[in-house]
């Protein structure tokens, strides 16, 4: 297929700004990246999240009153979708020690902690099969601070900036103090990082990270991350993994302590009682919800299950006023629309270039930035913007990502040696990125909040519960910045894992409770907003939709 003549015809306008572009990377002259003025001022004007039209106030729960996007209110807002008379609590399917929720990158990372510290006794039970998780999708890099150059205290500084100062101190220092062990932690279990040929880790920039500390896999890193965890997870006698069987609802004893969850059992369509001393939560994203009607890179079960669930057990939630959209999905073909375009791309050299084959921002601001100087070049200008985006065959608005950059600055071959994930996509719709650019657009990427947790992963709110992956919030405060997302479900998952391990031996279990899922049912109730909606939703539904 390729492109058609008329967006070859546009190309020549990249091709053409092309040699000086190279020669200025060349004498180390970069586009002008934009002062914290300017940058604020970019993102209220273009950024969604500022998008005062497309959110509503909550009007239930502990976090009643907080502004989120509509979506999330519709889910945050919805009555349990279990029935509790449904369910008969004295007949336990499973009684375990540790009930993980969620298998992906955290679930996993934190059944290995656990099971290193002892535990015998340990059930994943996750919705989809092991290893269908966002971790498996991430792409570019995992950061830490383990270079000479580097450390753990500059790490912090990028990741408090990157996430407009907002973010909680204690969870910070956690995530770039465990980095450098996290990195070795996955070498020993067998992931294959990039290397030079003397043995040294190769390191890239990410977006708004001020030294080379993005670790890769090609860019395939998530996968190759999942791949190494559930593997070690499948051979651990310790843990048992029932798939296709997503939680619905937290169980809590008669005290309120968390003791397991209420599963639904997918190919017998009913539901499974588990009861566990200790219950991590790690359940991923809310991508598929398509806030403000925007694509996603996200896996399909990414439809914020545990926040629902978290949320009708009592924990708070923080952050979720800001998403990650990530500044290059691609919006050409049509097939592979909102796809991830790793940032590694533009941390090997690529940039973004307008119609007329024009620079306008920096290609590694941070993507919070990025996104909206995207959306700002795209949009027409009686809505404030510039009016310079590709126009598609389908009519949808993008930019260009000059991926040839990448062979001419770092040598012939180097996409298809170092992007092979990318190489084979854009190849199999007879396009050649290392000769032709990618058409992009912002497309939802992640859940900057979340619930609350201590450094520990523990929840703030209910005892014998912990949160590590997306579903934790608090962390990347209001933007994250690349490669902290498969390092921040490494870190939690195992923090989740060893701090369940020391507490089990000190629980002692109550009957079995589904009284705030009750209660959580009357005060929407009472709020007057009962709907056909309820939640955890489990899956996206697209019927009648295009995205
Ligand atoms: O951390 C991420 O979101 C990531 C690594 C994405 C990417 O661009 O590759």
């Amino acid at each position: 297929m390729g492109y058609d003549p008329g967006l070859k015809k546009l190309i020549t306008r990249v091709e053409a700004s092309r040699p000086a572009r190279v020669a200025a990377v060349k004498r180390g002259e970069h586009f002008r990246s934009l002062t914290l003025e300017e940058r604020d001022e970019l993102l209220k004007a273009f950024h969604p999240d500022f998008r005062a039209d497309a959110k509503r106030e909550l009007r239930v729960g502990l976090n009643k009153g907080a502004v989120y996007p509509n979506e999330l209110v519709d889910l945050l807002e919805s009555r349990s979708r279990l029935d509790v008379a449904a369910v008969d609590l004295e007949r336990v399917d499973y009684d375990v020690d540790l009930l993980i929720v969620g298998g992906g990158g955290a679930g996993c990372s934190a059944a290995l902690a656990a099971s290193d510290a002892g535990v015998e006794d340990i059930l994943i039970a996750t919705k989809l099969r092991l290893g269908d998780a966002n971790t498996m999708m991430a792409e570019g890099g995992i950061q830490a601070a383990d270079k000479e150059n580097d450390s753990p205290v500059i790490h912090y500084l990028d990741v408090v900036g990157g996430g407009r100062f907002a973010n909680r101190p204690d969870v910070v220092e956690a995530l770039v103090q465990d980095a450098p062990l996290v990195i070795a932690w996955l070498e020993k279990l067998g992931v294959m990082f990039d290397k030079t040929a003397d043995g040294t880790m190769r390191t890239l920039h990410g977006g708004g990270t001020s030294r080379k500390r993005m670790h890769s896999c090609g860019d395939i890193t998530g996968a190759e991350i999942m791949r190494t965890l559930r593997d070690e997870v499948e051979c651990r006698p310790s843990i048992k993994i029932l798939e296709f069987a997503p939680a619905v609802e937290i169980i809590k004893d008669q005290e309120g302590k968390a003791a397991g969850a209420v599963l639904y059992d997918l190919d017998r369509e009913q539901y499974v009682v588990v009861r566990a001393k200790c219950t991590v939560i790690s359940t991923g994203g809310f991508g598929r919800l398509h806030l403000m009607g925007f694509p996603t890179t996200n896996h399909y079960g990414a439809t914020a299950d545990g926040l629902a669930m978290a949320y009708h057990a009592g924990c708070e939630l923080v952050f979720l006023e800001s998403s990650q959209f990530h500044p290059t999905g691609a919006i050409y073909p049509e097939q592979i629309v909102g796809l991830l375009i790793t940032e590694k791309i533009r941390g090997a050299g690529a940039q973004f270039l307008n119609v007329e084959g024009e620079q306008f921002v920096y290609p590694l601001e941070t993507r919070d930035v990025a996104s909206s100087a995207l959306i700002r070049e795209c949009a027409p200008s009686e809505k404030g913007g510039r009016g310079k985006g590709v126009i598609t065959p389908s009519g949808r608005v993008g930019i260009w990502l000059d991926s040839p950059m990448i062979d001419i600055l770092r040598g012939p071959g180097t996409v298809r040696s170092d992007f092979p994930g990318k190489f084979r996509m854009y190849d199999n719709h007879g396009i050649d990125i290392s000769r032709e650019p990618m058409l992009i657009y912002p497309t939802l990427h992640y859940q900057n909040g979340g619930v609350t947790i201590n450094a520990d992963a523990s929840s703030q709110d209910v005892e014998g519960l912990y949160f590590a992956g997306e579903v934790a919030g608090g962390i990347h405060g209001q933007n994250r910045l690349m490669g902290n997302s498969l390092l921040d479900v490494c870190v939690f998952g195992r923090r989740a894992g060893a701090s369940a391990a020391a507490k089990i031996p000190t629980v002692e279990l109550g009957a079995l409770s589904l009284e705030h899922v009750r209660k959580w049912d009357e005060e929407v109730a009472r709020a007057g907003l009962e709907s056909e909606r309820s939640a955890p939703i489990l899956f996206p539904d697209y019927r009648g939709k295009v995205m």
